[in-house]
Order: C-alpha cells, then sequence, then structure tokens
C-alpha cells in the first residue's frame, strides 16, 4: 500500500481522552475513532490487526476440532426468557423492539442461541462430543466503558460453545479449549496467565480467565511464581495433559477471591501484579440445556440434558493489550505475527527522480514476493516520515536515500531494537523473504 493512497488519519499530539497507552497509540497511529461512547470505528490499519489476530484465533479453534459457524448480532428476547437470563441480565444488556413490538436484543453472548441450535439438530451422544464457534461482534452497555476498546460496549468476541454427553467428556473438551488458549496466547506472543476464576453471570463450576500482565490492567492477581517456570510465551508446540494438569494446579486468583489467610502459597511464593483479561473459560454443566430442554439420548437410550461449556476470547481488546505490552516512547512496535503490514518503506526523496524509481522499483519486488509493505511515498521531510513509521510500529523499516542508492545499499532497521544495517537489494529480500 502506498501511503499516498492511504487512510491513515495519524495524530501528532497526545488525544486528551486517552488514560492509557494503548489507547493514546491506537488514536495517534490512526487505528481507530470513537463514533460514540465504548463504540469505535475500525480504520484499515486497526482493521489488518483485529483481522490478523482474529486469523491466529480461528487456526487455534480449528486445530482444536471447532465448528466455525455465525449466528447473527440480533436476537430474540424470547430465548432470554426461557433461561431466566432476560430479566437477570439488566442494563447491560441493549433492548430492541422491532416494527411488530417483538422484543429483540443485540447479543451480549449466545448461549441460549446455540442451545437452541443444538436442541433443534442434535438427538444422540452419537454426535457428541461437539464443538461450535464464531467471531462475532457483541453489545454489553458496561457502565462505565473506558480505554477505547479495552473495555468497549461494542467489542469482537471469539466464543466457542461445547457439547457432551457427561461430566468426563465436558471436562475433556474444557482442557481441549484451555490449551487452544494457551497455544493462541502464546503464538501472539503474550503471557497469559491463566487464572482461577467465579463464573459470575454465566454461571457455572469451573472457569478460568486468561490474565495478560500489565500495570494498566483492571484486574489485580495473586499467583504462585511457579507458573513463571512454564515460559507461556513460548507454549507453542503440543501441550500434554500433564502439562495441563500441573498448570491448572498452581495457585492464581484474582484480588476479590484471594484470602491471604488461607493461601496455599506462603506469601514468599507468592507474585501480584495487574492483568488484563483477554479470555474466559466456563464448564457451566447442564445450566442452559435443563432450563432450555437440550436433551441427547445415551448409549442405554434414555434421554439426558447435555453437559456444556463456553469458552471467549476478546479479539478487539487482544489489540490493545498487544499494544501495551509491545511499545516504546515512539509508538507501538508490532509483533510480526499480528503487524498491520510487514515492512516499511520510506522514501526520502520522493521529489528525486532516481530516488523514487528506485523505491518504486523495489515496491514492485516486495509485492511480487507476497512481502506485506507499507510504502512512504509522500512528498514530506524525513523527520516526519520517520516519527510517522515508528509510531505505526511495523516490524522492520527499508530507508531508501539518493546517497545509498549510488553505493547500491538501503538501510534495514528494526523497529524493535532500533538496529540500522546497510544491506544489498537482495541480501534484504532474502532477509524479508
Ligand atoms: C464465554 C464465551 C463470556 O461471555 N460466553 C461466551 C462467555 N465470557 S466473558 O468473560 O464475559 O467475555 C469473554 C471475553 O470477552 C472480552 N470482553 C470484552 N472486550 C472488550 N470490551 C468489553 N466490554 C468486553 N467484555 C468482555 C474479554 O476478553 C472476556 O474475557
Amino acid at each position: 500500500m502506498r501511503l499516498s493512497q492511504y487512510f491513515i488519519p495519524t495524530i501528532k499530539e497526545n488525544p486528551s481522552e486517552a488514560q492509557i497507552v494503548s489507547h493514546r497509540l491506537m488514536l495517534r497511529a490512526g487505528m481507530i475513532r470513537q463514533s460514540s461512547a465504548g463504540i469505535y470505528i475500525w480504520l484499515p490499519t486497526g482493521l489488518r490487526v483485529l483481522n490478523k489476530i482474529a486469523d491466529i484465533v480461528r487456526e487455534e479453534q480449528d486445530r482444536a476440532g471447532a465448528n466455525e459457524l455465525l449466528m447473527p448480532t440480533i436476537q430474540p428476547a424470547e430465548l432470554w426468557q426461557e433461561s431466566g437470563r432476560y430479566d437477570a441480565y439488566g442494563k447491560e444488556m441493549l433492548r430492541i423492539t422491532d416494527r411488530h413490538d417483538r422484543e429483540m436484543l443485540y447479543g451480549p453472548t449466545n448461549e441460549e442461541m446455540i442451545t437452541d441450535l443444538f436442541r433443534n439438530s442434535i438427538k444422540t451422544y452419537k454426535n457428541l462430543p461437539l464443538s461450535l464457534y464464531h467471531i462475532q461482534w457483541k453489545f454489553r452497555d458496561e457502565v462505565r466503558p473506558r480505554f477505547g476498546i479495552m473495555r468497549g460496549r461494542e467489542f469482537l468476541m471469539k466464543d466457542n460453545y461445547s457439547f457432551d454427553l457427561d461430566f468426563e467428556g465436558a471436562k475433556a473438551s474444557y482442557n481441549k479449549m484451555y490449551v487452544a488458549y494457551l497455544r493462541t496466547f502464546a503464538r501472539l506472543g503474550l503471557v497469559a496467565i491463566p487464572v482461577r476464576a467465579d463464573a459470575g453471570a454465566i454461571g457455572g463450576d469451573l472457569s478460568h480467565e486468561f490474565q495478560i500482565l500489565a500495570d494498566t490492567g483492571e484486574s489485580t492477581l495473586y499467583y504462585d511464581k511457579g507458573i513463571e517456570s512454564f515460559d507461556l510465551a513460548s507454549l507453542t508446540g503440543d501441550i500434554d495433559d500433564e502439562t495441563v494438569a500441573k498448570l491448572q494446579s498452581y495457585y492464581a486468583m484474582e484480588e476479590e477471591k484471594h484470602d491471604a489467610d488461607n493461601c496455599p502459597v506462603p506469601v514468599e511464593g507468592l507474585k501480584t501484579a495487574k492483568g488484563i483479561e483477554v479470555g474466559h473459560i466456563f464448564y457451566f454443566g447442564t445450566k442452559y440445556s435443563e432450563s432450555m430442554g437440550a436433551k441427547v439420548a445415551g448409549p442405554d437410550g434414555k434421554e439426558v440434558p447435555v453437559e456444556m461449556g463456553s469458552y471467549g476470547i476478546g479479539v478487539s481488546r487482544l489489540v490493545g493489550a498487544l499494544i501495551e505490552a509491545n511499545h516504546d516512547d515512539n509508538g507501538i512496535i508490532w509483533p510480526e505475527v499480528v503487524a498491520p503490514y510487514k515492512v516499511g518503506l520510506i522514501n526520502l526523496r520522493a521529489k528525486d527522480e532516481n530516488c523514487t524509481a528506485a523505491c518504486d522499483a523495489l515496491y514492485n519486488k516486495l509485492l511480487s514476493a507476497d512481502i506485506e509493505v507499507l510504502y512512504d511515498d509522500r512528498d514530506a521531510g524525513a523527520g516526519a516520515k520517520f516519527a510517522d513509521m515508528d509510531l505505526i510500529g511495523l516490524p522492520w523499516q527499508i530507508i531508501v536515500g539518493p546517497k545509498g542508492i549510488e553505493k547500491g545499499i538501503l538501510e534495514f532497521k528494526n523497529r524493535r531494537s532500533g538496529e540500522r544495517v546497510e544491506l544489498t537489494e537482495n541480501e534484504l529480500l532474502v532477509k524479508l523473504g
């Protein structure tokens, strides 16, 4: 993409409404714009990152044997009246009436709708276990939307739902998702600590939150130092049951549930930190299947309510969490796997015909090699171009000026380390390939 044609309204000054660094940088780097409180427009750069995160989430869901489908954002109130949550959900639910005066709502989550789909489609244990998910916008009328997309009212969630015949099956499905989550966050280069959690409004018996450590996090955590020996950011390979059991045996709890007097870990073995909740998984048994009559016939022919779990990842929140974990004073530093483009090409002298011809040729070569490149072809000063490129945070920069062209070399900069090396074009293409 040529910057001269790209819609990326960057901002020089710090926006006064932004309290945390990720919100500030997302506004400054032209990734999002607020439409109304807690509701955002995703601009091209923000959308590219959002889609890349969603792709990684999707790959790990598919690897775990889950089926992707897409449920609507608007749901009928009846389903929620059946489960008993229509009143319980309170003001956080955005309620809508259609032209026939039917009560509808903008879905804050999809347990009811998926249970309805299940009861209309599956009748026997022979079709189990079953795992269904979608990546869809949700709406929760949060009391205090804040920190940009981190706590939005409209946000993108991956939500998965598992169906099993019995508790053992449900536990296995739960652990499968637990592993998928470890892998997903590790692929994003994040340390996400699985924390034992209250099931809250979703209801249930077993639940973990996945928390990214960050000073700006909204939760305070207490956890066994031993967890650090797991190298969570590298857990991308096969993760066996033993590792899962070991990790789950470690103490990790949110402040509200942490009881210092009865904590199994001595104070010196305990760490405390702030966290951002990027995922939350629940086993809740027959809570919805019972109230909504989702039953399957078991091997003995007897009908039983199906055992369920639900598993959420805050896809849009992850954009903010990734920036909290990857930035410096100059801007964002994208990990390669989610970077909006892999490399930025800076033409230092757009008015110079030779320089522009060389940059254009290199740009085309990069495109032919399928390397995602953002080309700063604008007629602007070098300082402004460097500042913008650092702010946007692409992992690599190629800096091309008339002097280098004479010598047949290009400058290649690593955004994270700041290291600059001089390379020939071939060397550079090999490095990026
Ligand atoms: C699990 C999937 C659920 O809704 N039902 C379906 C269960 N869980 S949850 O914890 O309430 O939400 C899952 C994840 O969504 C993100 N999230 C948000 N992101 C941005 N803004 C919000 N207002 C918001 N609320 C929830 C979190 O990452 C959470 O873990």
